[in-house]
């Protein structure tokens, strides 16, 4: 029996975008499992990312992409090689905004980073919420 290959990447997914919607459905086609680990509230605080939408609720949304196979907890940056080895991972991917900065795991799988999905992003949707707040909600 063929063994499945498995992706995994990590992110906070807040505000639920095209670009993470496109930088999974690419993950997916890599393999044919996809895992993604959505950071918590408390490991987006060590990130110093504020974060609009809790945890769960992100988690949730992602959970239910038709792409994504699995979610699991990112509480810290030192999981990985764990999460690599537990779920049996071929190959560990993200965007390339991180480019380079997890080729340490290339003892243990496949690194790939894809390039970002251009002009959206989660600062740049509170951005243009906040001027359609002041136009129109004034
Ligand atoms: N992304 C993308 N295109 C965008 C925005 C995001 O491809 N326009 C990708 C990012 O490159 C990342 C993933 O979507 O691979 C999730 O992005 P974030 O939620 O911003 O995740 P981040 O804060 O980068 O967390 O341990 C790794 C960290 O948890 C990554």
């Amino acid at each position: 029996m063929k063994k499945e290959k498995i992706v995994l990447t990590y992110g906070t997914f807040d505000m639920f975008h095209v670009g993470h919607l496109r930088l999974l459905n690419r993950l997916k086609n890599l393999g044919n499992k996809l895992i993604v680990a959505v950071s918590s509230d408390e490991f987006n605080e060590i990130k110093g990312k504020k974060t609009l939408i809790p945890y769960d609720q992100r988690a949730l949304i992602v959970e239910h992409i038709k792409c994504v196979d699995m979610v699991i907890p990112e509480h810290n940056w030192e999981q990985k090689v764990s999460d690599i080895e537990k779920y049996d991972v071929d190959i560990f991917a993200m965007g390339n905004d991180w480019e380079g900065k997890f080729d340490f795991l290339k003892e243990h799988c496949e690194v790939v980073y894809l390039p970002r999905t251009e002009n959206i992003s989660t600062t740049q949707l509170k951005l243009e919420l906040n001027k359609f707040l002041d136009i129109y909600e004034k």
